[in-house]
């Protein structure tokens, strides 16, 4: 895979990327952005990344899927139009807790207009399960296609990643499109995505304690601030948004 150019899309898909812990979803957003391999550590908070996609700039937020933090995805669910379930096509011993929490998303009201893309992934592994063996893990045969499709994938070689972007745009288009405002710099517009999501990262930083601190100044750095400049963590543990933003 290529690394992405400069986006020209006009059109935006805001998609969220969820699933266990360790299942692959920030190699898999880097994968997609960078073309490489990247090594990745358990994901405290979250990544948010531009993908670009033809026509379309995916706005994918790669969620940590670690105990402490699945309790917080549900801050990341509104306003999505597509929701990217990734599955460790290895991991057979939790396939049954993956099966919970993708029907715990199926069901929110929040994304009854979402379509759900699940990632079969690390198909480079010699006993991964096959699409159709994860479509019955998964108890999802009954979902029709324009909603669901799973799509065998590797975050490693690349292979299926593409395939399952091509699903998101061309089924995705039928429910929203998007168009970006000319007149909002990309930095405005994160800080704007921030602010809203102040309450998610104040529950964040509080459950994630002294490891808040990791991603208060990720947060400046998403919004190429200097340390300490936009997003604060006082002494109780209480984040503060910079007044000027
Ligand atoms: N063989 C193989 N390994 C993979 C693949 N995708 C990810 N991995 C490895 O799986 C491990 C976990 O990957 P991450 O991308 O960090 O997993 P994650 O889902 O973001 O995990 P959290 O952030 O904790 O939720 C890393 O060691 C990756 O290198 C794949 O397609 N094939
Ligand atoms: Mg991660």
């Amino acid at each position: 895979m290529i690394p992405q150019e400069e986006t020209k899309a006009t059109k935006e898909i805001n998609t969220v990327m969820l699933g266990l812990d360790a299942c692959g979803k920030t190699a898999i957003l880097y994968k997609l952005k960078l073309g490489e391999v990247v090594t990745t550590i358990p994901t405290i908070g979250f990544n948010v990344e531009t993908v670009n996609h033809g026509d379309y700039d995916l706005v994918i937020w790669d969620v940590g899927g670690q105990d402490k933090i699945m309790p917080l995805w549900r801050h990341y669910i509104a306003d999505k139009q597509a929701v990217i379930f990734v599955l460790d096509s290895n991991d057979r011993d939790r396939l049954l807790q993956a099966k919970d929490e993708l029907h715990k998303l199926l069901k929110d009201p929040q994304l009854q207009n979402a379509v759900f893309l699940i990632y079969a992934n690390k198909q480079d592994l010699p006993n991964a399960l096959t699409a159709s063996s994860i479509r019955d893990g998964l108890g999802i045969n009954g979902f029709p296609s324009n909603k669901l499709r799973t799509q065998e994938c590797s975050a490693t070689t690349g292979d299926g990643l593409k395939e399952g972007l091509d699903w998101i745009c061309s089924s995705a288009q039928s429910i929203v499109k998007k168009p970006k405002p000319a007149t909002v710099s990309t930095g405005n517009a994160e800080v704007e995505c921030l602010k809203s999501r102040l309450d998610a990262i104040r529950e964040l930083v509080k459950v994630l304690g002294a490891e808040g601190s990791v991603l208060v100044e990720k947060l400046n750095k998403i919004l190429d601030a200097p340390s300490g400049s936009r997003f604060t963590v006082d002494s109780e543990g209480n984040v503060n948004i910079n007044s000027t933003l």
